[in-house]
C-alpha cells in the first residue's frame, strides 16, 4: 500500500515474476519498481481470476488433501519447509538492519516507543522489518523455490512479491503493545483478485499461545473485506495496526501452532491476528504477500478501504514534511 494507481493497473511487484527467475533478476525488478513503475495492463481474463471458482489452480504439488483443506479453511501448514541454516541467515541479518551495519533502501524499520529511550540492545527494541526487498539476504526468503512451489499453487506461475515482513514480538505480558488484532491483510492492498494473492508466513522459532502465534478464523476467506479500524484497547495502539471493527467473537478459532521452519499459507480475506507474546523471548517470523502478476490496482475510492488510504497519504505527508501530497503512479 502507499501509491495510489489507477484502476485497472497492475501493481507493480516488490519483486516481479519470481517464478522462474533468478534471485538477481528478482532484485533488479524490485529497484525498478521504486524506481520507474511499469505501464499497467488491463486485467487479465476472468476465467484465470477466478478459476472455477476454487482458491487454489490446479498443480501437482498439493495433495488433495491439501487443496481441500486451504479451499475449506483459508490457511495451509507445510511443515519445515524453510531450513535451520536459512533462519540462522535471516536472524543474523536481522541483527545487522537492528545495528545499523545495513541499511537496506526503503525498509521501514519500527521500533517499541516504550523501549526506545532504554539502553537495551536495538535487536530487543526493534519488532518488525518492514518492505526489506532491497536487502539481498532478507529478501532470499521470497526466491526459495520450496516456497514459490507453494506459492504457485495460489498466484500461478507469474508470481510478484508485494510486500514483506520480518516481526520480532518483543515480549509484553501486560502492556499489549504488539497483541495483533484480528484482521484480513487484503484491506492493506489496493489490488485484485484477492483470490491470486497469498502471504506465505515462516516460524523462525517455535510458536505457540505462549509467544504470541498466529490465530485463525478457518472459513472466513469466502467472506467479504469488512470495515477496520483502530482496536478499542487500553494504552498504545500500533500504527496501521488496524483491526476488524465489527466480527463474531465466537467464531470457531484455531490457534496456529507451528515449529522453526514450517510455514503457513493463508488467503489474503482469511481473519486472522496474534496474542501478546508472555514469555521473556522474541518470537520471529518472516513472511511475504505473494500475487499473481495478472492482478490489477483497483480505486479504493468510496470502499471500506478507503480510509486507510487517507491515513496512508497522512503519515507519507509528514514523513517527507509535505503539505500536501497525492499517491500515484508515474508512468
Ligand atoms: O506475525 C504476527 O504476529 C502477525 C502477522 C500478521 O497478522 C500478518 O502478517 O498479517
Amino acid at each position: 500500500p502507499g501509491q495510489r494507481p489507477q484502476p485497472g493497473q497492475r501493481p507493480q511487484p516488490a519483486a516481479a515474476q519470481l517464478g522462474k527467475r533468478s534471485a538477481a533478476a528478482a532484485r533488479l525488478d524490485a529497484i525498478l519498481r521504486h524506481l520507474r513503475p511499469a505501464r499497467g495492463a488491463a486485467p487479465a481474463p476472468v476465467s484465470f481470476l477466478r478459476w472455477g471458482g476454487n482458491y487454489t489452480l490446479d498443480n501437482d504439488v498439493l495433495t488433495t488433501e491439501q487443496r481441500q483443506f486451504y479451499e475449506e479453511n483459508g490457511y495451509l501448514i507445510i511443515k519445515k519447509l524453510v531450513s535451520d541454516e536459512d533462519i540462522e541467515r535471516f536472524r543474523k541479518e536481522f541483527v545487522r538492519i537492528c545495528n545499523k551495519e545495513v541499511n537496506p533502501l526503503g525498509a521501514m524499520i519500527m521500533k517499541d516507543e516504550m523501549l526506545r529511550s532504554q539502553s537495551v540492545l536495538p535487536e530487543k527494541v526493534v519488532n518488525k522489518v518492514q518492505d526489506f526487498q532491497e536487502d539481498e539476504e532478507l529478501f532470499r526468503y521470497c526466491t526459495l523455490p520450496q516456497v514459490l512451489k507453494y506459492v504457485e499453487c495460489f498466484t500461478g506461475p507469474n508470481i510478484m512479491a508485494m510486500h514483506t515482513m520480518l516481526i520480532n514480538k518483543l515480549p509484553d505480558s501486560d502492556k499489549q503493545t504488539f497483541r495483533h488484532p484480528m484482521h484480513q491483510d487484503l484491506h492493506y492492498f489496493p489490488f485484485r483478485p484477492a483470490d491470486r494473492i497469498v502471504c506465505s508466513w515462516t516460524a523462525m522459532e517455535r510458536t505457540d499461545r505462549n509467544n504470541g502465534c498466529l490465530a485463525v478464523l478457518p472459513g472466513t476467506h469466502k467472506e467479504s473485506l469488512k470495515p477496520h479500524g483502530y482496536p478499542e484497547w487500553e494504552g498504545i495502539v500500533n500504527k496501521l495496526f488496524h483491526g476488524i471493527l465489527d466480527y463474531d467473537e465466537n467464531s470457531p478459532r484455531v490457534h496456529v501452532i507451528m515449529e522453526k521452519g514450517d510455514t503457513v499459507f493463508f488467503h489474503p480475506l482469511l481473519i486472522h491476528g496474534s496474542g501478546v507474546n508472555k514469555t521473556s523471548g522474541f518470537r520471529k517470523s518472516i513472511s511475504c504477500h505473494f500475487a499473481s502478476s495478472e492482478c490489477y490496482y483497483i480505486d479504493v475510492k468510496n470502499t471500506v478501504q478507503e480510509d486507510l488510504e487517507k491515513e496512508t497519504v497522512e503519515i507519507a505527508r509528514r514523513k517527507f514534511n509535505a503539505s500536501s501530497l497525492d499517491l500515484k503512479v508515474r508512468l
